[in-house]
């Protein structure tokens, strides 16, 4: 039992002392869902095996009690299986599953393009003690370009990206949260995304009106405000220039998928459109 209330978290840092891992994000938001206070063990991407004993290359890692757990999706289980008394953060087995592919989706669809676009910042903003192990990891990760090569044309590449999140924006339509009526799991694992962009975002993302602002400030306020580091940016912003796609849909046609059938009434206007007949 967490002595104290007090989980010890390792983080992933940048030189603001700002998270830079959506996976510690995640679990930041997971160790606060469930009320634990939590005592940071600060630290960046160098060190990580001295910093935890050899227990582990990659972050985040937790410590409850003396008893070591690692890896993101794990820590988050093993809080449920641990403290069934506190507020559920995954539950039913399919809120993992369809989690993990609404992830994978937004990882391929926003991250891997956004990382194409701020890996300099990402190097910039690391402790200076990183920045070499930064900078050769992340040229290979990305095939061995420089990352000052890497992010040419990043000014055409970003409005690219959030007329991509439209997905999220029709869900978000019509529930406040992933999790329903209040964020689970699942929310956390999306708002690290934008937390990790708003730690790496040296110029906006998305623009000012993006109806999916709601949910992410709403995110970012959660638990006192644990999204809101100083050491981060803003992430609205983004200008749309004459040859940039709308970035989201301003009036999103409603169809079987998104209106709830409650009679023929709420369907007359469709049918009228798809028999042809004058409105
Ligand atoms: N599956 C792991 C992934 C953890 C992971 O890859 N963390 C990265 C940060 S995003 C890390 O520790 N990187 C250290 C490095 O790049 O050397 C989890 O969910 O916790």
């Amino acid at each position: 039992m967490a002595q104290d209330n007090k989980i010890t978290l390792y983080d992933l840092q940048v030189a603001s002392g700002a998270t830079i891992s959506p996976f510690v994000w995640a679990t930041k938001y997971a160790l606060a869902h469930k009320g634990f206070d939590v005592e940071i063990v600060p630290g960046g991407f160098t060190g990580i095996p001295e910093r935890t004993g050899g227990k582990s290359e990659r972050l985040p890692a937790i410590v409850d009690d003396g008893q070591w757990v690692l890896d993101s999706w794990l820590i988050a289980e093993y809080l449920d299986e641990k403290y069934p008394d506190r507020p559920t953060l995954i539950g039913d087995p399919s809120v993992k599953v369809c989690g993990q592919m609404l992830e994978q989706w937004l990882w391929a669809t926003a991250i891997g393009p956004w990382m194409t676009c701020y890996l300099k910042s990402y190097r910039d903003r690391s402790l200076e003690c990183d920045h070499a192990y930064v900078t050769e990891t992340r040229e290979r990760m990305f095939g061995g370009q420089k990352l000052e090569d890497i992010i040419i044309g990043r000014e055409d590449r970003l409005p690219q990206i959030p007329p991509k999140l439209e997905l999220m924006r029709g869900t978000l339509r019509e529930h406040q949260w992933f999790g329903g009526g209040s964020p689970n799991y699942v929310d956390y694992r999306m708002l690290a995304v934008f937390l990790f962009l708003s730690t790496v975002a040296d110029i906006p993302a998305l623009p000012d009106d993006d109806p999916l602002r709601d949910w992410i400030d709403r995110g970012f306020d959660l638990y006192g405000g644990l999204g809101r580091h100083p050491g981060m940016s803003p992430i609205f912003g983004l200008k749309k220039r004459e040859q940039d796609p709308e970035p989201f849909e301003r009036n999103p046609p409603e169809w079987g998928l998104t209106k709830r059938n409650t009679g023929p009434q709420s369907t007359a206007a469709e049918t009228t459109r798809i028999k042809g007949q004058a409105g």
